[in-house]
């Protein structure tokens, strides 16, 4: 038998009865226990006979407090005692009379006042006015500073990709920036972009949860010729809205994909359709804008090339190559995906290339004397990159899209990459070896704090081997050649330093 709720609701510790004495009778209503109901015939000796004595004895002592008398533990308090129990339960002891006024008055003080502390503490720290309902299933990053001012919104822009919501896992060593082939429609260039949860290995062992363009990262490489009318068809199978700003891009107002502001933003399920004509020329890129600082950091974008009208303006720069470089910065932990963000528990721990880490970022293939034009892509939220390239300068011929007068181009071996920006940039290689181009923030060539052949991330290697370049081309034209270069810069410096003056 268990004690019944009158057992230790008897008396506190120690305390007397109102006559002053120690009482070791414990009162048990008929009606409370049914076991010591008067008219049970076994009453009288059941606490005793039935083996059960010594967790009776406890219950009486929990309800004395171990209490200060002696003696009268024995048969004093077998409220089996028969005729003992009564059958009225206000017969005996008195229960109110158990507690004094002020004791009452104290004990209700103390608990209103835990309550009201319960309620109010919490409140000083967290918004007690979430509710599940506002922020269901959020995970939040690790380190992520949350106080009462966190609103719902934040959270939710802030918290983990639910896993749940990844569609679709794409292999491997699956790359993004794939060149995708408009399809005509009369005159104008058209592109289908879906927006969708992908499964995405930025390395080999390392898989986040990515918001994707055609299942890749970055988004498809959309390539036109200037004076092209360009129509984009985005359909979005995320599980949020979204929209896709084409950035740079002189077009109509009505087009430009600023999500509440230029238009409803495109409902999971949706779809909307981008239609201008393109009139510049140069590297530009897409990406989304709705709450970009999420969708843009989990993989929303992808570049947006415009070759010029006339081919005479490119092929003037003398090119061999042409490489792209998109950067990102990513947060994954514990086999989770958060938007990185420049802000407390949201620092990225994973930097790529076009959607890899170094040692997984694509090599690029040179011969000594030939020309890489590099397009530096600022697709990434956060940081200034410094891009650096091992083995001379490059010259920076176009910025934002924008061609550079021969005399005003730099020559420089290290170039800030800001969000949004793009630097168009000419690299000769001028001897053989294995190059490197990587950003000059060492944090951001590591993965995971971890280095692995010579670095991580923001990082990729130029493999420059020995044969020369055009084969009909001496070895002799070749060195005069990059005198001759070196010649011109010379006389662009001290040109800029006569004009400085
Ligand atoms: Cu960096």
């Amino acid at each position: 038998m268990k004690p019944s709720p009158e057992h230790l609701s008897h008396t506190g510790p120690g305390l007397p009865y109102r006559d002053g004495s120690h009482r070791t009778e414990t009162h048990v209503p008929a009606h409370a226990d049914p076991e010591h109901r008067t008219d049970h015939p076994d009453t009288a000796d059941h606490g005793h006979t039935n083996g059960q004595a010594p967790s009776q004895q406890r219950s009486v002592d929990l309800a004395h407090g171990g209490g200060s008398h002696s003696g009268g533990h024995g048969g004093g308090h077998s409220q089996g005692g028969g005729g003992e129990v009564p059958t009225d339960p206000h017969h005996g002891h008195q229960m109110a009379s158990d507690v004094t006024r002020p004791q009452l008055a104290v004990v209700t003080v103390l608990t209103v006042l835990a309550l009201v502390l319960a309620l109010a503490l919490p409140a000083t720290k967290v918004n007690l006015g979430l509710s599940a309902e506002d922020v269901g299933g959020a995970i939040m990053p690790p380190g992520m500073v949350m106080n009462r001012d966190t609103s719902a919104e934040a959270m939710r822009d802030m918290a983990a990709v639910d896993p749940d919501a990844v569609s679709d896992v794409a292999p491997a060593d699956a790359r993004g920036d794939q060149p995708l082939q408009p399809r005509l429609e009369g005159n104008v260039k058209t592109f289908d972009l879906t927006a969708a949860v992908t499964g995405w290995n930025i390395l080999p062992g390392r898989r986040v949860d990515a918001y994707t363009v055609n299942g890749q990262v970055p988004g498809p490489r959309l390539r036109v010729t200037q004076g092209d009318r360009v129509r984009i068809r985005v359909h979005n199978r995320l599980p949020e809205a979204t929209s896709i700003h084409w950035h740079g891009i002189i077009l109509p107002n009505a087009m430009d994909g600023a999500a509440d502001v230029t238009q409803a933003p495109i409902p999971p399920g949706g779809s909307h359709t981008y239609d201008f004509t393109a009139t510049q020329q140069g590297s530009y890129f897409y990406h989304s804008h709705a709450a970009p600082d999420r969708q843009q950091a989990l993989g929303l974008y992808g570049a947006l090339l415009v070759d010029p009208k006339d081919p005479a303006a490119d092929a003037a720069y003398d090119y061999d190559h042409e490489a792209v470089v998109q950067l990102q910065e990513w947060l994954s932990r514990d086999g989770l995906t958060y938007p990185a963000m420049l802000m407390e528990g949201a620092l990225p721990n994973y930097f790529t290339i076009n959607g890899k880490a170094y040692p997984q970022t694509e090599t690029i293939q040179m011969r000594v004397g030939e020309k890489l034009r590099l397009r530096f892509i600022g697709t990434h939220n956060n940081f200034v990159h410094p891009m650096h390239i091992h083995g001379g300068p490059f010259r920076i011929v176009q910025t934002d899209g924008e061609p550079i007068p021969r005399a005003a181009q730099l020559l420089k071996d290290t170039v800030n990459v800001g969000p949004g920006e793009r630097y168009d940039v000419i690299w000769e290689a001028k001897r053989p070896g294995k190059w490197l181009l990587h950003c000059h923030i060492p944090h951001h060539t590591t993965n995971d704090n971890a280095e692995q052949d010579g670095g991580g991330g923001l990082m990729a290697v130029i493999n420059v081997t020995d044969s020369k370049r055009k084969p009909s081309q001496s070895v002799a034209a070749a060195e005069v050649k990059e005198g001759y270069q070196w010649m011109f810069t010379a006389n662009e410096l001290a040109w800029d330093s006569l004009r400085s003056r």
